[in-house]
Parts: structure tokens; C-alpha cells; sequence
């Protein structure tokens, strides 16, 4: 058994025992009651599963089993001379619960390394799409085509007893997160840069890899990379990809079937998607006005332009916080440490001292500060990345480590199939008017 494996085991098998425990002593205790509102509206603020690899507060934001951004960015372990953390840590922490050492963190960038070979027929599949398709449909299309490696499936298919799932779980898990970075780099590569790929170097960790074959070689970028593959991985388990990957593997489908459910959710723009959204809008901002005569002024004229066309402000508001998201400001700190003269940064400054005031004044919106992806795209423009319907890929290959870290406690704390209750208006009006 790997040593990772290994580690993971000692801490899941417990814990499954107690919280079936925990269950039998406590399961007529009740946790919530939820309203008409929730019902028709997403279900919002309903308790409804559980996911040990973080937890999301309104106010404050999100913390990975305990731990808030800015704490995890200074306790982290960090590639040699490097100053954000190595996303290999954040997926350690969700996992085992406890924060990596360098030693660690090291054993998975090399896990993944071993892993990371993704098989040719992938890439021919790739190959047969059309170059406009969407990279997202292309993504979610070769994570299908990947399930051909699933021992996952191969086990259930062979007989398995239920006890041991996380086992072939595991190995999904990890084999998918160490393909991801070359599927999405193919993918990259060949719409945009002429179909001509870069070879992974299996020296490098995972996310200067990643940046690599996508073919930026800058240590800047590689920084980069590091903190948004970390900052991305995980928003505890309601939001669309992270449920949508549960409640498909809830039905035992294994780790691609899922994670692909999961991208596709990614793909709305309500959700992952927003972040092309957000510079989809900024240019469009900058060629209504002309580029260099934007100001508050122009911002304030142009967001109520696209509100009283009924559209959003896309990287603005959020279901659950009610705050600006701290994933918004460890990006606003990386710019103004790196970037502070950048054109679009700035833009992105003024977005924000102008739109909470805009967003509040109409009276409904619950949370009219800014949310991640009104600041990613302009980071990844600085550096040269300008090919913005790629956005929601580098999140997908982020939001892996969260999303397949809680699918590996699924299987391993045998979570059931998922299947909540519907009802019918007919139903509703009955009980209201009782
Ligand atoms: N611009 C304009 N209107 C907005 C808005 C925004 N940014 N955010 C919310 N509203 C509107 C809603 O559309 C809704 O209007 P209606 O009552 O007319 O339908 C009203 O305000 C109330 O919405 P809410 O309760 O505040 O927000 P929800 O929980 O329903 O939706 C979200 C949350 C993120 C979908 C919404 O804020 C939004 O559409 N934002 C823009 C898209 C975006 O940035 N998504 C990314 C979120 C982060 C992520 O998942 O990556």
C-alpha cells in the first residue's frame, strides 16, 4: 500500500465507525428546519450532507479543515524559494485532516508523477472535436474518456465487498488529479497554440507542471499557478460542482463519471464560468468607452447598462457569503504585490470600490461584494494567458483536489445514495393552508 494510502486508512476507517455511532445514539436529533422559500429556491441554507474537507462561513469565508487563506498561505508548504503554497498541501490537508509537512507534500507531488500518464486514446478523442468546442466540453469529454481506467469500476464489476470501496477509490482519485494537468494542457495547446505540446517534466510539482505544458515556463506564473490551483480547490459541499461530483458518486459511479458531473456544473456561468464572464465584460467595458477613458464614472454607467439589460454583474455576489470572498483578496494582495501598474487591475480596483454600492441599491441582492472570479482573469491576462473561455479549466483542475479528496471520505465513511425528497405546488398549498 502506497504511503499516502496508507495514512489516509488509519485516519477514514475510524472515523467511519464513529459516526455510524454517532448516528445510532443521535439520529432522531434535529438539525434544522427549512422553509417554503428554501424549498423553491436551490435549497439555500439547508443542512443537507456532510463534507469534512472544509466549511464556508457568510461572513468570514472558507476554511479547509480549520484553516483560513491567509493562514494557509503562511503555514503551507512551499515549492524552494517560493512564497504561495503548493497546491499538493491543500489537497494533503482535506485529506488527512491535518496540515502536510515538506515531506508530505513531496510524497504527493511524486504520487502524482508516477500517475500522471493519460492514455492516447484520450487524446484522439480530443483530436475528433471540433476546435470550437468549448475547453469545458472538452474537458468534461476527456475525463469520460478516461473512465476507461477506472479501477474503481473495474473492482465493482469484479465483486467487491462494500467495506473495502475507498481502496479502488483511492486509486481513481489519485490516478484522475495526476492526469488532469496534461488533459487540460492538451486541450490548451491545441486549440490555441497550434496543436504543438510540451512534454510534462516530472521534476517539477504539480502546479509548475501544469504550467509548463501549458507553456509558461516564467516563475512568475508558476507562483501563479500555486496559489490559484490552491485558493480554487474547495467551498465546502453545497456549491454545484462540489454537489453535483457527490450526488453522482453517491450512485457508485467512480471518480470520472463524477468529477465530470461535477465540471459540467462548473460550466455555468452562475458559477466557474464567471470567471470568463468577468473579462468577457471588462473588454467589452473597454471597447463601449475606448480603452485608457475608463473611470468610476464609466464603470457606474456600465454596470447599470447591463443590469437594465437583465443580465448580472458577473464575480459579483454569492449564495452563501455575505462578505467580499477572501479568495477575491489573497488575489487583490497578489496583485498589488506583483502587478500594482496593471491596466486591468486597476479596472478591477475601481469595479470594486463601484459596484457593492450599485449591486446594494436594487434592494434584493444578498451579497453585493465580490466573489473569486472577479479577479482571476486579470492575473492570468498579466501574464500572458489571454485566451479567457480557458478560465473555468484551470478552476476544474483546482476544484479536483476538493471535490475528489470528499469523494475518497464518501466511499470511505460508506455515505449512501443520495435521494432527498420532492413535492408537488398542489402539495405545498395543502400544508400552508393547514
Ligand atoms: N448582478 C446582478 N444581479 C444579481 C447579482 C449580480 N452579480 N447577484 C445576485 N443578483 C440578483 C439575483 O439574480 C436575484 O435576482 P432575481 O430575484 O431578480 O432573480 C437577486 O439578486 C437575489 O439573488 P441572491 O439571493 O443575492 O443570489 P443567489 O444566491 O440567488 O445567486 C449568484 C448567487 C452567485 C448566482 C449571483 O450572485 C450571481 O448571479 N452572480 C453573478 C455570477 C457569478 O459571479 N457567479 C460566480 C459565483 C462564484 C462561483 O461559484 O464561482
Amino acid at each position: 500500500m502506497d504511503k499516502i494510502k496508507e495514512v489516509f486508512a488509519k485516519k477514514a476507517l475510524p472515523m467511519a465507525a464513529e459516526i455510524k455511532q454517532l448516528i445510532k445514539d443521535n439520529g432522531d436529533f434535529v438539525l434544522g428546519q427549512y422553509t417554503v422559500e428554501q424549498v423553491y429556491h436551490g435549497m439555500h441554507g439547508m443542512i443537507g450532507m456532510v463534507t469534512e474537507t472544509s466549511k464556508l462561513d457568510p461572513e468570514e469565508g472558507i476554511r479547509f479543515r480549520g484553516y483560513s487563506i491567509p493562514e494557509l498561505r503562511a503555514k503551507l508548504p512551499k515549492a524552494p524559494g517560493g512564497t504561495e503554497p503548493l497546491p499538493e498541501g491543500i489537497f494533503y490537508l482535506m485529506l488527512m485532516g491535518e496540515l502536510p509537512t515538506e515531506e508530505d507534500v513531496h510524497n504527493v507531488s511524486n504520487n502524482w508523477a508516477r500517475r500522471s500518464n493519460v492514455p492516447k486514446h484520450v487524446f484522439d478523442m480530443l483530436d475528433s472535436l471540433p476546435l470550437s468546442t468549448h475547453p469545458m466540453t472538452q474537458l468534461s469529454a476527456a475525463v469520460l474518456a478516461l473512465q476507461t481506467e477506472s479501477v474503481f469500476a473495474a473492482a465493482y464489476r469484479k465483486g467487491i465487498n462494500k467495506k473495502d470501496y475507498w481502496d479502488p477509490m483511492y486509486e481513481d482519485v489519485m490516478n484522475l488529479i495526476a492526469r488532469l494537468p496534461r488533459v487540460a494542457a492538451y486541450i490548451y495547446r491545441r486549440i490555441y497554440k497550434s496543436d504543438i505540446h510540451i512534454e510534462p517534466d516530472p521534476k517539477l510539482d504539480w502546479a509548475a507542471n501544469f504550467a509548463h505544458m501549458l507553456g509558461y515556463d516564467e516563475y512568475d506564473f508558476k507562483r501563479l499557478m500555486r496559489l490559484y490551483l490552491t485558493i480554487h480547490a474547495d467551498h465546502e459541499g453545497g456549491n454545484v460542482s462540489a454537489h453535483a461530483t457527490h450526488l453522482v458518486g453517491s450512485a457508485l459511479s467512480d471518480a470520472y463519471y463524477s468529477f465530470s458531473a461535477g465540471i459540467n456544473g462548473l460550466a455555468g456561468p452562475l458559477h466557474g464560468l464567471a470567471n470568463q464572464e468577468v473579462v468577457r465584460w471588462i473588454n467589452d467595458l473597454k471597447e463601449y468607452f475606448g480603452s485608457g477613458a475608463i473611470g468610476k464614472k464609466q464603470i457606474e454607467e456600465y454596470i447599470n447598462k447591463t443590469l437594465s439589460g437583465g443580465k448580472v454583474i458577473p464575480g459579483y455576489g454569492h449564495a452563501v457569503l455575505r462578505k467580499t470572498d477572501p479568495r477575491y483578496i489573497a488575489q487583490m494582495d497578489f496583485a498589488l504585490k506583483y502587478l500594482p501598474e496593471d491596466e486591468n487591475f486597476k479596472i478591477v480596483q475601481m469595479i470594486y470600490e463601484v459596484a457593492p454600492a450599485v449591486l446594494s441599491s436594487l434592494g434584493k441582492v444578498k451579497n453585493p461584494w465580490p466573489n473569486v472570479d472577479a479577479h482571476s482573469g486579470v492575473l492570468l491576462i498579466h501574464y500572458g494567458m489571454v485566451e479567457y473561455d480557458f478560465y473555468t479549466v484551470l478552476f476544474a483542475v483546482s476544484r479536483s483536489l476538493g471535490v475528489m479528496a470528499s469523494l475518497l471520505w464518501d466511499r470511505a465513511l460508506s455515505m449512501p445514495l443520495e435521494r432527498p425528497g420532492s413535492v408537488t405546488t398542489d402539495w405545498v398549498k395543502g400544508r400552508v393552508s393547514k
